[in-house]
């Protein structure tokens, strides 16, 4: 057997045992007063984040970019977006994190550039070697080449007259796709990822990594809302390309990867797992709030959610555990209650999180409960996606008081994406400057500084959660079993060894019976009894030696 088989057949791998923390920069911490977090900001934070129990940090793109899809659109994969600092502010950030024994991942986009990309700028005009970079079709008469739409919305293809040609764009026409049958292109990719290991990144959150390879570009079946979705979603291609990073690039490192995997299956996740990825985020639990798709909610509904989550659990040997991310909305005002029961219910959803088997993922302000936004209008929000949304609503004639209140205002990814809630000084102790997008009104109630200071605090209860977690064998490493779902309960055993851990949580207002009896690990009442009964948003573990 050789030495790595060894070593990862019989020691948890760093990226299992750590908590890992993502960061959306623009709305971290702003230390230049333009309105825009930057990365000495992070640097800046990396005690904060230390204390806390943080072992990995995910950063949201900091890459060159025109920001029109906020950094997942690169114009230079080897240059650092200058709103958010230089090269050496980026080599200081790792040095500072090394010291502090934090990993430090990167966001890898790679199905897809900005358009401002020299390599499109070049595709366009037709010069080699980047004629054949992206996808290039000609129309069909005055029609596009296919039927395919974009997940942002409308037609996912656009028209260059410099080639005469149109292009295909699964996001934004600013994000025009990669043409992965040209083998050029990855190997451009290889050099890119290979640039950043040798830097010092731990690893990669792969953004879209099951779409890269189109199989063919016939039409889409018509009554998918996602047209054209059957001839690219985990295609053979894509697997040999994930295959081949794997091998020629990541297996030379001690790093890992994370896929953003749009609507996989367990069983595709058990595909793409298997000698390519290290773990995939899957999107079923956070679709309990929603008809099809995010635009259309309605009742959160637990018991699915419940379900949902137990059948990751059985299904994956590891999951990649999440309630939020940037483009999500805020848990504790999804899935929780961020009116009478914020604390309490902020809580629960936390030991839920780092009680699951899997490595937990916190998005920046979790870890205090920040909620949705209460945006007033449009021109509040700055995501392309919710302005695209908009245009293509306001075209099929849906009035404006609705696009807003009954889609854009519920589902707006702006509503996670506001700066972090750091303090009770004006714009929350994130900027001096003008903040790129409204800071949210309750952060006088709601930040850090408050609540490092209160020992009942959510941000409180996330460092006992985390200092648990990562201490602890039964969590990290325990097997999961069911125990019982009810409408409002999840009860859950991890049981490592001789013990056994019985996770309760009532995401509800009532109280709920559950009667079993054991020493309390850890309460989010902080109680050192119970009585059977769980209060409202209660959470607790019990232990049994077995
Ligand atoms: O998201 C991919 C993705 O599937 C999203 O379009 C998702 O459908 C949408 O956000 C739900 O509202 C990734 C990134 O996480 C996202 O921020 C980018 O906009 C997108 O890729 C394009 O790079």
């Amino acid at each position: 057997m050789k030495l790595v088989d060894y070593v990862r057949r019989n020691f948890m791998e760093w990226w299992k045992e750590r908590v890992l923390y993502q960061i959306y920069p623009r709305s971290f911490n702003d230390t230049t007063n333009n309105g825009y977090g930057d990365i000495n900001g992070i640097t800046e934070k990396l005690d904060y984040l230390k204390e806390l129990g943080i072992g990995i940090i995910w950063l949201s793109p900091v890459y060159n970019s025109p920001d029109f899809d906020n950094g997942y659109d690169i114009s230079d994969y080897y240059g650092i977006n200058p709103k958010f600092g230089t090269m050496e502010d980026m080599d200081l950030l790792l040095a500072e994190a090394r010291k502090r024994d934090i990993k430090i991942v990167m966001d890898l986009v790679i199905n897809h550039t900005s358009s401002e990309n020299e390599w499109f700028k070049k595709s366009v005009m037709g010069i080699e070697p980047y004629k054949d970079f992206y996808i290039w079709r000609k129309g069909k008469g005055k029609k596009r080449p296919n039927n395919w739409t974009s997940f942002f919305s409308g037609p996912a293809w656009t028209y260059a007259k410099e080639r005469d040609e149109y292009y295909l764009h699964l996001f934004a026409p600013e994000q025009p796709d990669l043409n992965y049958q040209n083998p050029r292109v990855l190997d451009e990719v290889k050099k890119i990822i290979t640039f950043w290991l040798d830097k010092g990144v731990s690893g990669f959150r792969c953004d879209v990594i099951n779409i890269l390879f189109k199989n063919t570009l016939e039409n889409g079946k018509a009554q998918l809302a996602l047209k054209g979705l059957e001839h690219y979603l985990s295609t053979e291609g894509n697997h040999r390309i994930l295959k081949e990073l794997r091998k020629d690039v990541f297996d030379n490192y001690d790093c890992f990867t994370v896929g953003e995997t749009v609507l996989v299956t367990p069983k595709t996740a058990r595909e793409l797992t298997d000698n390519e990825l290290n773990m995939v985020f899957s999107f079923e639990h956070m679709e309990c709030d929603q008809f099809l798709l995010k635009w259309f909610k309605r009742k959160f509904n637990k018991k699915k959610f419940f379900n949902t989550l137990v059948k990751w659990q059985y299904e994956l040997d590891w999951n990649a555990n999440y309630f939020e991310n940037h483009d999500q909305l805020r848990s504790v005002s999804r899935f929780g209650n961020d009116k009478e029961y914020h604390k309490e219910s902020a809580k629960a959803l936390c030991m839920l999180l780092l009680s699951l088997k899997g490595t937990p993922f916190l998005y920046q302000g979790e870890e205090i409960g920040m909620t949705n936004f209460d945006y007033k209008s449009l021109a509040d929000l700055q995501d392309v996606e919710s302005h695209m949304i908009d245009s293509f609503l306001k075209k099929l004639l849906v009035p404006k008081f609705i696009r807003w209140n009954r889609f854009l205002k519920k589902s707006s990814r702006d509503n996670v994406r506001t700066p972090m809630q750091w303090s009770d000084y004006d714009n929350a102790g994130f900027t001096d400057g003008t903040p790129w997008l409204k800071v949210n009104g309750n952060y006088k109630d709601i930040n850090v500084i408050k609540q490092q200071n209160e020992e009942d605090s959510i941000l409180s209860f996330y460092k006992k959660m985390i200092y648990l977690r990562n201490t602890s064998d039964v969590l990290k490493q325990g097997d999961f079993k069911e125990f019982v779902i009810k409408k409002d309960v999840f009860g859950f055993y991890r049981i490592y060894k001789d013990v056994n851990y019985l996770v309760l949580i009532n995401l509800s207002r009532h109280n709920r019976l559950v009667p079993v009896e054991g020493k309390i690990v850890i309460s989010n009442y902080e109680t050192n009894e119970y009585n059977g009964i769980l209060k409202p948003y209660e959470g607790i573990i019990l232990e049994d030696r077995l």
